[in-house]
């Protein structure tokens, strides 16, 4: 009886096995071979020292970037001073004070920040505070933690010694009630809508870190938070082999777990442009792209820089061998 209950136990089990092994098999994807020779990082290494950043304040971003980086500094200083003077731009319209409230008319940021270690921080959904890009940079040094939202951010920020201060500027206050006349809620393609800092820099050791700062969609709903403070949607650092950065509207950007993919993309052996547009690509393939706009900027260790967006208009800075220049992005649809 226990034999034959053995037996049939046995013959179940096997039989179980068989038709799971038989369907894991035939599901599972084809196993890639452990050592891909193109995985291996590449052996050109920039040293001289790089700022790259979205978007016309980008300029004055990678002169504070650069400031730190000239003098020997590490590239995670340099993106947080950079993208700290975006923040600090009343002007700007999206990052820091000054950004373009949500429907109830407040101002709520979102920013994180990835160091050559592959450590990172993050702050979303945070109100009052000027410069979200240092309380992410505390997240990351202080904390056990990548993340912090909302009012256990603002708590947080508090208590390392950040002031509480308004960020909605009369300008943004003009918008906002403008807005409210008709209330339409449409993301804009580039204008308007669409201005995140994301800045990548790399040291002369080397070494790449990324920031990515944004008072996000203007008008967005009331919590809704964006690709910009997602390690691996606004802003993945992979110092073996790129950095990567994105503008644009978040949605897609999440979706596609965007910055990260276009890393991988460069680990597996794309160069920074090939692998923007491979990202860009990616997104059109699943969306109505034509009525948003997305960017994506991407460095690689040999110091490569890559950029492509959906629609025109797309542009970032960039800070080489003393000169700070704007370069115009190419992108899939020519409008
Ligand atoms: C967001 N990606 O919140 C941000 C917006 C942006 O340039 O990039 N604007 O979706």
């Amino acid at each position: 009886m226990s034999s034959r209950r053995n037996f049939l136990v046995g013959s179940i089990t096997t039989a179980v096995g068989a038709i799971a092994g038989y369907w894991l098999g035939r599901n599972r994807a084809p196993q890639l071979p452990t050592e891909i020779e193109s995985i291996a990082p590449s052996k050109k290494r920039f040293k001289g020292g790089l700022v790259i950043s979205t978007w016309y304040h980008g300029l004055a971003a990678n002169e504070a970037a650069w400031d730190i980086i000239k003098s020997g500094g590490r590239a995670v200083d340099a993106v947080e001073q950079g993208v700290s003077v975006t923040e600090a731009d009343p002007n700007g319209g999206s990052v820091g004070i000054g950004g373009t409230p949500d429907r109830e008319g407040k101002v709520t940021l979102d920013a994180c920040i990835m160091d050559e270690t592959g450590n990172a921080g993050s702050v979303s959904y945070l109100e009052n505070i000027l410069h979200p890009i240092s309380v992410a940079r505390k997240v990351m040094d202080d904390t056990p933690h990548v993340m912090l939202a909302g009012d256990g951010a603002l708590q947080f920020a508090k208590e390392q010694g950040f002031e509480e201060i308004d960020l909605l500027t009369p300008d943004a206050k003009a918008r906002w009630e403008k807005w409210l006349e008709e209330a339409k809620y449409k993301p804009i393609i580039n204008i308007e809508n669409h201005d995140t800092i994301g800045l990548l820099a790399m040291d002369k050791e080397g070494n790449l870190s990324g920031a990515c700062t944004t008072s996000g969609l203007g008008f967005k709903m009331r919590g809704r938070v964006g690709d910009s403070p997602v390690i691996g949607a606004g802003l993945f650092v992979d110092n073996e082999f790129g950095a990567a950065t994105a503008t644009g509207l978040g949605e897609a950007v999440l979706k596609t777990c965007g910055s990260f993919l276009i890393v991988e993309l460069m680990r597996q052996g794309l160069s920074p442009q090939e692998a923007c547009e491979e990202g860009v690509r990616r997104i059109a393939a699943g969306q109505n792209e034509e009525d948003f706009q997305i960017g994506y900027l991407a460095v690689n260790k040999a110091g490569e820089v890559g950029a492509y967006a959906i629609h025109p208009g797309f542009e970032y800075a960039q800070h080489r061998d003393g000169n700070n220049e704007m370069v115009k992005v190419a992108s899939l649809h020519a409008d």
